[in-house]
């Protein structure tokens, strides 16, 4: 009797024991995903996750790299071309933490590195860039319309 008894209690604890280890454990899975609900909110606007600078000034700055890299293709400075290139694709970089589209985002980042290769691979055909460097423009604008969006 008694042993079966201290059997008992011993269960007890354990069942007590575990239901609120239990408790404490979906507790903290419970938290995680309102935190990161809270997180997805915040990227509504500019995001905490975001550097503090303001991107328009990239964006002024991605079309003037656009542009050094068709002028310096179209006078055959190939050297000054990838060099503007790779500003260009280092623009972009700095243009998308603040980016919330993902399609934009992968669309703009592919079209700076398409122009940074066709530059690198050398004798760049301009009227082959050309394509490239609407394609891109059209990225920018739709890029600056979605930064807008949000408050910087
Ligand atoms: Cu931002």
């Amino acid at each position: 009797m008694k042993k079966s008894k201290v059997l008992f209690g011993v269960l007890a604890i354990i069942a007590v024991v575990s239901l609120v280890a239990g408790c404490g454990s979906s507790e903290k899975t419970a938290v995680k995903p309102s935190a990161s609900q809270e997180q997805a909110a915040s990227h509504q606007g500019h995001s905490a996750a975001m550097p503090k600078e303001d991107p328009m000034p990239m964006m002024k700055d991605l079309d003037k790299n656009l542009q050094d890299v068709v002028k310096q293709v179209k006078a055959g400075q190939t050297m000054d071309a990838q060099k503007s290139a790779a500003q260009l694709v280092s623009t972009t970089d700095k243009v998308m933490p603040h980016m919330m589209d993902v399609g934009l985002k992968d669309n703009l980042r592919k079209a700076a590195v398409e122009i940074k290769d066709s530059v690198n691979a050398g004798k760049t055909d301009p009227s082959a860039l050309e394509g490239k460097v609407k394609a891109m423009q059209d990225l920018m604008k739709q890029t600056t319309t979605h930064l807008q969006t949000m408050s910087h």
